[in-house]
């Protein structure tokens, strides 16, 4: 048995928000998990973080016209938020730009090359003169040599799926200028994989490490053996560890020829793991050593497929180069999930972003766990999986509805209605009907045990890291406590005999309270919901291991007396058109993707001072003659009138900006348009369609106040 647990889940990169894929493939299976351990007292730190370097942020921000920062730190603020209310539980949600990341990766990399464990090497590569930088293999675009496809990277072609390197690429073009990059000479330091492939070879198929077993690769993945096997087979080769960026993590200073050069973005991220659990045990007061660098730690990456290699064979051999730090117990990478028959597409925008799902659903607390259920249903655990809104409506409809729901709802109402909604007392000697098998009987012990045996199954399958095969056992409880009620039928019963219902709903409430625990991993939205229902305190750590304990002595988990609540819809039914909705919405999005005007250049205060902007009122309107886009209003601005000719008539009539509070440039020279002068400009808002809509200021602030 481990003595601690440290957890990661994949830093996502900081340049755009999460979509389903990515909370299905990293964060909810480690969430569950997490989840379920420290239930079970066990001593467990959950580390992730935004993964703020590496080309995809330098060329969105090219793109956006913004520096790098700007990217990094309004992604990283929705990224840790939309986790936040999505209920992944970190103990530690960490940044890669920190100055403890910096200088924790820093250390890594001086270690490395004070041991001699990197190779200096001098290559030619692709440098774009208009820019004046190197160009990292994804800065590159161009015709793949395999499969003629327009748009392969420098690294890898998407159409095809061959590995490939930049110099390959047919009629290259730099994706910062467009242009045809040169190549050139630069030297960097590389890793030998190959060096190490006498310790990783058996470390991975066999789970052995110096001679030791480590873990057992029975227990691992086969998509993951299987990926690490083939690269293995392929025969490892050197990497290189430093790029020539402007963005990243410095090359320690004092190295020789460290001017220029970062640190390769796959050797600083999962470092990111290292300097989030130091940046945790110093807010918490706490030792971070233990957790990655003592043996009786289990360390485990939970990841998406696409990051498999970096995590099971460049980090190992990087925490092994370095000398002090275990390597990890399991790396569970899940697959892809596509979503309505599609691969999930960021750049075709075919998703579902889980910030604007939240906020489409945020009036109905029970959407936050309509999807975590269904992602987990779905989770592409050991091949790809589909995400259908359809598909969604059923898991709402006929489990989380149909069995979840129901049962709870039928023992809340019949308590309330019988006895006043106290659980009864109960002569536990009673025999009843199995809820197992119609015509057994049973008692309250063996229905008890049954409750301990599903409860135990669950964590089972979380340890095999069978997530979807938990969620089933954890229906399978609301099935018992179905059964329970089906084949004693307490509203028949009650008539006959009072004493043997009340130990039959007796135990029916000891199955609530059994889920509002079992739930909690899954669903820790509705284990609060459920147990505010049950006026039990929500649950804390070791709450599961408690209630085991207690079910395995034949102890209620509910005691007789305690008072519930009145009956509450924990989930609601989804109708057709609901779905046809959302698959819409979908659809919709297709021609929304919205691309926003680079920043222009920038100005000083005084430029925007020699501005004199201010409030006004609108008070008449008329068509300019022989000119569709032009209007001639009058405005307002307190001291006096002006007349403005604007190009709004494509959007507005004249009746409908009378009265309208508006924001002039006032001290515009005057200009003559259409014959007639214009004496100012109203400032307009313009979308990316080209519609324009006034910028009004509040009714009261409308005549000739200053805007600064
Ligand atoms: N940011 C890649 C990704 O999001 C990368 C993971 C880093 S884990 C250390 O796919
Ligand atoms: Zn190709």
């Amino acid at each position: 048995m481990p003595k601690r647990y440290l957890v990661t889940s994949a830093l996502p990169y900081a340049n755009g928000p999460l979509h389903i894929g990515h909370l299905a493939g990293a964060y909810l299976p480690a969430d569950i998990y997490v989840r379920y351990l420290r239930g079970m007292g066990e001593d467990v730190v959950f580390i992730c973080g935004s993964d703020e370097h590496g080309a995809a942020i330098t060329i969105r921000a090219k793109a956006d016209g913004v520096e790098p920062q700007g990217i990094v730190d309004r992604y990283d603020r929705l990224i840790k938020e939309t986790f936040e209310k999505v209920g992944v539980s970190f103990d530690k949600y960490h940044r890669t730009s920190s100055e403890l990341h910096h200088e924790t990766a820093q250390e890594f990399f001086r270690d490395l090359h004070d041991k001699g464990e990197f190779v200096k090497q001098t290559s030619e590569q692709y440098f774009d003169e208009k820019s004046q930088q190197f160009l990292a293999d994804r800065y590159i675009t161009g015709t793949c040599p395999k499969c003629n496809h327009e748009e392969a990277y420098g690294d890898q072609c998407e159409n095809c799926g061959s590995t490939l390197s930049p110099t390959e690429l047919i009629n290259p073009k730099s994706k910062m200028s467009g242009e045809t990059p040169v190549l050139k000479e630069t030297t960097h330091w590389y890793l030998p994989l190959d060096k190490y492939e006498e310790w990783l070879r058996p470390w991975v198929v066999d789970g052995k490490l110096e001679g030791k077993q480590h873990h057992d690769p029975s227990e691992w993945k086969p998509h993951v053996l299987g990926q690490c096997k083939s690269w293995l087979d392929n025969g490892l080769q050197a990497r290189a560890m430093t790029r020539d960026l402007t963005w990243g993590v410095d090359v320690p200073q004092e190295i020789e020829g460290a001017e220029g050069k970062k640190l390769y973005v796959w050797l600083d991220a999962p470092i990111g793991y290292i300097s989030a659990t130091k940046q945790w045990a110093e807010e918490n007061g706490k030792d971070w050593k233990p957790y990655w660098q003592d043996e009786d730690t289990k360390l485990l990456h939970f990841i998406g497929k696409d990051n498999i290699v970096f995590h099971c064979v460049i980090f190992p051999v990087i925490l092994k180069a370095n000398g002090n730090y275990i390597l990890p117990d399991n790396v569970p990478a899940n697959q892809f999930l596509n979503l309505e028959g599609r691969k999930i597409s960021t750049s075709k925008n075919w998703a579902i972003w889980v910030h604007e799902y939240l906020e489409d659903f945020k009036e109905q607390a029970e959407f936050i766990d309509i999807l975590r259920y269904y992602m987990i249903k779905v989770m592409p655990e050991t091949r790809d999986s589909e995400f259908t809104w359809k598909g969604f409506q059923e898991a709402n409809n006929s489990e989380l509805v149909g069995t979840f729901a129901n049962f709870i709802n039928r023992v809340v109402v019949l308590t309330n209605k019988y006895y006043d909604g106290k659980i009864p007392n109960i002569n536990s000697d009673l025999v009843i009907a199995c809820s197992s098998e119609e015509g057994k009987t049973s008692s309250f012990d063996a229905e008890l045990n049954a409750i301990k045996i599903h409860m135990d199954r669950i964590g089972e399958f979380i340890h095999k890291y069978d997530f979807r095969s938990a969620l089933k056992e954890l229906m399978s409880l609301s099935e018992l406590g179905n059964k329970l009620l089906q084949f004693n039928a307490p509203w028949s019963l009650i008539k006959t005999d009072e004493e043997t219902t009340k130990v039959v709903m007796n135990i029916a409430a000891q199955v609530v309270t059994a889920l509002s625990v079992a739930v909690h991993p899954f669903l820790p939205d509705t284990s609060d919901r459920l147990r505010d229902l049950l006026n039990l305190p929500r649950i804390k750590n070791e709450d599961f291991k408690i209630a085991l304990n207690l079910l395995s002595e034949n102890k209620a988990l509910i005691s007789a007396a305690h008072e519930i609540g009145k009956p509450i819809h924990l989930f609601t039914k989804l109708s057709d058109e609901w779905v046809a909705e959302q698959i819409q919405k979908l659809e919709d999005s297709q021609e929304k993707t919205i691309s926003y005007p680079p920043i222009k250049e920038e100005a000083t205060f005084d430029d925007f001072q020699k501005m004199d902007i201010r409030t006004g009122k609108i008070l008449r309107a008329e068509k300019v003659k022989k000119a569709k886009k032009l209007l001639k209003l009058t405005v307002d601005i307190g001291m006096e009138e002006r007349t403005v000719v604007s190009g709004i008539a494509e959007f507005f009539t004249p009746e409908e900006v009378v009265g309208k509070n508006v924001v002039l440039l006032a001290n515009l020279a005057p200009r003559k348009i259409r014959g007639v002068e214009s004496q100012g400009m109203i400032l307009m808002a313009e979308n990316d369609k080209g519609e324009l809509d006034f910028v009004s200021p509040s009714e009261g602030f409308g005549e000739g106040f200053t805007v600064r």
